[in-house]
């Protein structure tokens, strides 16, 4: 989240688009009510079913699953055509002044710069256009034909009501009507939050789904602001923790990432990531890169990180491609990965194309699982009949159960979609053989250690002298490793400005915040976002203080979040450029005082930015340009605006924005291995959209553990809406068979008027929805898994498989 949960009670309109709070956040979901009773916030609620969240919406419009671009693309077109955007905001905090370079072109579907032998672009010529000084050009009228907004208004005047309702199948005057409660938030005075989860990511194009839905907050001057932001509400209790610790294969502690195989050296390394400003004066932040990795090095490694050796850079390994799930299970199935750890993670149920993944397992030579319960995972050797047919004879794999903790046997520290690190004490003993999460990991990693020392190895330097200071070398505390997250002094740091001071931090002392960092090897942190959070002063995200002291939720002394326990990133962006004042006085956060920048919130801009200088530091300070980006000149694998592209199944043989491109019909960038392409299905076999989803009464695949839950929702059902059911002749509770191109399962259907069909491109779509919380272990009733039908396809940019748009055909059991 950019803002935080308590926030959402100071939103104007709320746009649930994307997710389904009520159903898979109801705590969070308060707020939203909150909004509702405070400011007679209006409820939008956008979503392929009538959700739960829509029962409790002002306005509820269906989308076909899968094309969300297509309708937030027709969003862009009627803010800029309508003149619906926050004119000031957009000039000074966003980079639609910038000019467009020269060679940047967008033709038939596909960006300049594009390899089809590869899939993926070349995003050269998608930067700006330079001065002589290195710095990007500008035009503040924002009238010049190359300038971000002028592009953008001709890339999405393609995106017209009647094409947006033709590709969505969300009839015009409802599509109309949501951008109209969208386009009243663009003035200074009223904002609208939006919050979104799976529906958004889980697509071959989520992340540009995402991107567009910031797109179109920056127009309306949403972000930073109260009630504004883009909201990302997330999944288990630490996922958030998870992404921030840098557990992805491909990144480093706090949003840090791995060298690639062509940054073989320090230098290499950081000239991509330590970026100088693009325009005068800008901070850009990550030009701090070396002070974070430095830190990070010196934590992992201690005295064997030095100088001399560039900080143990050669230690880390050099990523030849993405090492994402999804690459994992191809690179068992091709015999090349035959070693896997599965920690509180259950593939067999949750990863898609059930198929591959027990294939993949069933070629390991072992597979370890690290759980409290027996899941379809540990279990899938085993043969179920018909939810799990295979030949336990012929696998050879060998699986080792190691009985752990759940998270309420143990301390530590949770991440909330708010940012906040949330501690948590033991409540109780963990029951029979279960160990801790940590001791487990701590075990494995001593006797890989104590093996290395003893034989030697290809390569033991990064295991054997890797820092282990805990005082139970089998054991560490949690406490032990937040504190080592947080990071300590490791000499006497003085002020730089002034050496005669007594020093900033004594040698040994915990770190007050990421400010004090540096890059000779005098500080260590092992999560720099997360320094600050168990200070010198004890642990902060302890702290239980729940005052509200200017009544817009800013509870600033309850637990602590990252950075720097700011509670609204941007939020520089929530004052009126010329003067530093808030845009909305009672619900103000920062504002510039004429000396300094002070307020609710922690401010997020350099303290004595002056906002009146003619080159003052904006407020998005970790972008090279100190602006947003409308138009992304990198870090986008698929293109610098986003463009509709059908799901990689979809009911519509071709992409009706470029009926003639094949190659623009699917995400051209999108995760796709050559022999999942043969298991898709087309539109003549599979008719229908499928998506699949959570209930309340769930959580994922566990909860089947639980006798009430088992009770409650039973088996697996499949929904399915009135007209579709009258045409296949199923009625209400009769058993069907949902089949798609990699396999089919049997559930019970439930025939609702919560699902219509929608009118795309002329004809009728029905959707099929699928609840995703059963399988064959557990003590609710044994089934099948969804996952049996669900694509082995990724976004271009995180490797989120495809779960929420793909195709079936269903029949009468
Ligand atoms: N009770 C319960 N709560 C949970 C969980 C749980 O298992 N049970 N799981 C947790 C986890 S890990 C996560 S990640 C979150 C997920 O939270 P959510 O994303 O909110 O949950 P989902 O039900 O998967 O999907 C949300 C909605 O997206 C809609 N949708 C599908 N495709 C599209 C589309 O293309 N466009 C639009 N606009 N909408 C679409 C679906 O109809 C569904 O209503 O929930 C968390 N909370
Ligand atoms: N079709 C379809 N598939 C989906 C989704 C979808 O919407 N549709 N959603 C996707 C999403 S968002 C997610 S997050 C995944 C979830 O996929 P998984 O994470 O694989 O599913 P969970 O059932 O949450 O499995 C987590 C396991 O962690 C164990 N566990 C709980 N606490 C602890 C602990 O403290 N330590 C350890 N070691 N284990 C613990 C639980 O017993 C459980 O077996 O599913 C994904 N799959
Ligand atoms: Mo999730």
């Amino acid at each position: 989240m950019t803002n935080h949960w308590q926030d959402i009670q100071n939103a104007d309109v709320v746009l649930i688009m994307g997710g389904n709070a009520a159903e898979a956040h109801p705590c969070g979901f308060k707020w939203v009510i909150e909004a509702k009773k405070q400011n007679k916030a209006r409820l939008v609620v956008v979503d392929p079913r009538f959700t739960r969240s829509a029962a409790m919406a002002d306005y509820y419009a269906p989308i076909r699953a899968g094309s969300d671009i297509a309708f937030l693309g027709g969003v862009i077109n009627f803010l800029l055509t309508n003149d619906k955007i926050q004119t000031e905001y957009v000039r000074n905090y966003t980079n639609a002044t910038f000019i467009v370079g020269p060679d940047y072109k967008f033709e038939d579907g596909l960006f300049s710069g594009y390899n089809p032998e590869k899939r993926n672009y070349d995003p050269k010529s998608w930067g700006y256009a330079l001065d002589e000084q290195g710095m990007a050009r500008v035009d503040m009228s924002m009238q010049d034909p190359n300038c971000v907004l002028q592009v953008m208004k001709r890339h999405y005047a393609r995106y017209t009501p009647e094409m947006v309702s033709r590709i969505t199948g969300t009839p015009q005057d409802k599509f109309l009507k949501v951008c109209e409660y969208i386009a009243s938030t663009s003035t200074s005075q009223r904002t609208m939050t939006i919050m979104y989860a799976l529906g958004w990511t889980q697509h071959s194009q989520g992340s540009q789904m995402i991107r567009t839905g910031a797109i179109v907050q920056l127009l309306l001057g949403n972000i930073g602001v109260p009630g504004g932001g883009m909201n990302a509400l997330r999944g288990h209790s630490n996922i958030q923790g998870l992404t921030d610790l840098g557990l992805l294969s491909n990144s480093l502690t706090g949003y840090m990432s791995l060298a690639r195989d062509n940054e073989q050296t320090l230098e290499d390394y950081y000239k991509t990531r330590a970026l100088k400003p693009l325009r005068p004066n800008q901070m850009s932040y990550w030009q701090n890169y070396p002070k974070f990795f430095v830190s990070m090095q010196k934590s992992w490694w201690g005295d064997a990180a030095t100088a001399e050796n560039d900080w143990a850079f050669h230690y880390l390994p050099k990523i030849d491609r993405l090492y994402d799930v999804l690459q994992a299970f191809e690179l068992m199935n091709q015999g090349k990965l035959n070693g896997y750890i599965c920690q509180g993670f259950n593939p067999v149920g949750s990863f898609p194309d059930k198929k591959k993944i027990v294939d993949g397992l069933s070629k390991l030579k072992f597979l370890v699982t690290i759980d409290p319960l027996q899941t379809e995972t540990s279990e899938f050797w085993r043969n179920f009949g018909e939810f799990n047919d295979v030949k336990t004879a012929d696998i050879q794999t060998t699986v080792f159960r190691l009985p752990s903790t759940c998270f309420a046997e143990e301390d530590g520290s949770l991440t909330n979609s708010s940012r906040w690190l949330q501690w948590h004490w033991k409540g109780a003993e963990p029951p029979g053989e279960a160990k801790g999460d940590i001791e487990i990991v701590a075990g494995i990693f001593n006797r890989i250690r104590a093996a290395y020392a003893k034989d030697g190895g290809a390569f033991p330097d990064p295991i054997v002298k890797l820092t282990w200071p805990y005082k139970i070398p089998h054991s560490p505390s949690a406490q032990e490793l937040a504190m080592e997250y947080n990071g300590r002094a490791l000499v006497d740091l003085t002020d730089p400005k002034d050496p005669t001071k007594p020093p900033l931090a004594k040698a040994g002392e915990q770190l007050s915040g990421f400010g004090l960092l540096r890059d000779d090897g005098s500080t260590a942190s092992g999560c720099w976002i997360y320094a600050g959070a168990w200070t010198q002063a004890g642990n902060q995200m302890a702290r239980r203080d729940n005052a509200d002291p200017y009544g817009i939720g800013m509870v600033q002394n309850w637990a602590w979040a990252w950075p720097a326990n700011r509670r609204i990133l941007y939020n520089g962006a929530s004052t009126d450029p010329a003067t530093g004042k808030p845009w909305i006085a009672k619900r103000g956060l920062v504002s510039w005082n004429g000396k300094q920048w002070t307020g609710a919130d922690v401010p997020d801009i350099r303290p004595d930015a002056n906002p009146t200088d003619a080159e003052a530091v904006r407020p998005f300070i970790m972008t090279a340009e100190g602006v947003a980006r409308l138009f992304a000149p990198t870090g986008m694998a698929e293109g610098p605006l986003p463009e509709h592209y059908e799901p990689f199944e979809s009911p519509l043989v071709n992409n009706l924005m470029h009926p003639n491109n094949e190659k623009a019909r699917a995400n051209p960038a999108a995760r796709i291995f050559k022999g999942d392409l043969e298991r898709l299905g087309v539109p003549k076999d599979f008719p229908y959209v499928a998506t699949s989803y959570r209930l309340t009464e769930h959580f994922h695949y566990w909860t089947k553990n639980v006798r009430t839950s088992a009770i409650i929702q039973p088996q697996q059902f499949v929904e399915i809406g009135e007209e579709l059911a009258k045409e296949k002749g199923i009625g209400h509770g009769d058993m069907v068979k949902v089949s798609s191109k990699r396999g089919y399962i049997k559930a019970v259907a439930v025939v609702t008027k919560r699902i219509v069909g929608l009118q795309v491109d002329g004809r009728t779509v029905h959707t099929v929805g699928l609840p995703n919380h059963w399988g064959f272990v557990g003590i609710a009733k044994p089934g099948y898994l969804v996952n049996t039908l669900t694509p082995f396809v990724g976004d271009a940019n995180t490797q989120t498989p495809e779960y929420k748009s793909f195709t079936v055909n269903i029949e009468k059991a």
